[in-house]
């Protein structure tokens, strides 16, 4: 079959070969599964009918896209079967999902399962995000198990549906790697490995100026700095998180999202959209920064979540850039 290249690990094998783990197998292969199913209807919403709202909202307030449902379903659905899950939580549920013991395991699952979903209607790129804990030493399957600090996770990944459907994950403290799905064969193959470009790469920063005026002193000075330094940098916003740090690991730059007047603890959710991030950020050789968040300026992956819905700042991308916005809240006198 021409084009496939039989050298190209598929999931299954690359994570077998890598970890040595066939629950991780498992696990990785019932998330791969999902994407492949969102990514279908995904493609086939407008033929499908499938645009526009299902009429309820989500544990955020937002109103829920039918996809948003339906991608959720496909999620819950693959995880809780898996026989590899104890603890699902998923932006679409105000609730955690308890997998019953008989037929539960050793993971625990933050997802998002299509992050961005307000771009659906007008064919814009959107995404499945995931983060992934083992279950605490004895314990049945709670909350517990996943209200931890980011660097607890064991894995995290997302999938873009975008003119191709690539799935980008990472172990903890192993790199970011990047797999297609060949619609040849149905399969994910491994293409290329994520990492930030050297020095910082393309000068992009990427976030929402129409939340500019909520914004701290050190934020707009960033921005400014972004415009009018001597080679300024080019603005890039999908307004999808998923398309935008893929963007940023491939490309470089920085993403924006940070606490402001209007939300105090931004806007992202830390367990399925902060966390997985700033792992693959991380991992790739970036920074993912909270901005001055709880009086402090860290790390994303240092926070810990006090509700499985928590929201958390997020300044991530290249060293380079980063160290601008550090630059900014030293030169405000704030400890960095
Ligand atoms: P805004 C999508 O709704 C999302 O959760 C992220 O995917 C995205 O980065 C952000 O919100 C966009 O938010 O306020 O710019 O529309």
């Amino acid at each position: 079959m021409s084009g496939v290249d039989v050298n190209a690990p598929t999931l299954g094998s690359f994570v077998m070969r890598n970890t040595k783990d066939p629950e991780l197998v498992i696990l990785m292969n019932a998330i791969a599964l999902s994407c492949k199913q969102i990514a279908t209807a995904v493609k086939r919403a407008g033929i499908a009918k499938l645009y526009g709202l299902a009429g309820e909202q989500n544990s955020t307030g937002d109103d829920q896209k039918m996809l948003d449902v339906m991608s959720n379903e496909i999620m819950i659905n693959a995880l809780r079967n898996s026989g590899v899950c104890s603890v699902l939580v998923s932006e679409e549920d105000e609730d955690p999902i308890i997998v019953p013991e008989a037929d539960n395991g050793k993971y625990c699952v933050a997802f998002d399962p299509l992050d961005g979903s307000s771009n659906i209607d007008c064919n814009v790129s959107v995404g499945t995000i995931f983060g992934v804990y083992e279950k605490e030493p004895g314990s049945k399957g709670t909350t517990a198990d996943i209200l931890r600090a980011g660097d607890d996770m064991i894995c995290a990944g997302y999938c873009v549906y975008s003119s191709a459907v690539e799935l980008v994950f990472s172990f903890k403290g192993g790199a970011a790697y990047c797999f297609c799905l060949d619609p040849n064969i149905g399969e994910f193959v491994s293409t290329r490995l994520m990492k930030l470009p050297d020095g910082g790469g393309k000068t992009i920063y990427s976030c929402n100026e129409g939340n500019s005026k909520h914004w701290d002193q050190p934020i707009k000075d960033t921005i400014e700095y972004f415009k009018t330094t001597p080679k300024p940098y080019t603005a890039r916003y999908v307004g999808s998180m998923v398309a935008d740090v893929h963007r940023t690991l491939l490309y470089g730059g920085i993403f924006i999202y940070p606490a402001d007047k209007k939300s105090p603890k931004g806007k992202l959710r830390i367990l399925y959209e902060g966390f997985p991030m700033a792992m693959l950020i991380e991992q790739s050789g970036g920074i993912a920064s909270t901005g001055l968040f709880k009086g402090k300026v860290g790390r994303v992956m240092d926070v810990i979540p006090e509700d499985i819905h928590d929201r958390c700042p997020i300044i991530m991308g290249g060293a380079r850039d980063v160290k601008i916005v550090y630059d900014m809240y030293k030169k405000a006198g704030v400890d960095v």
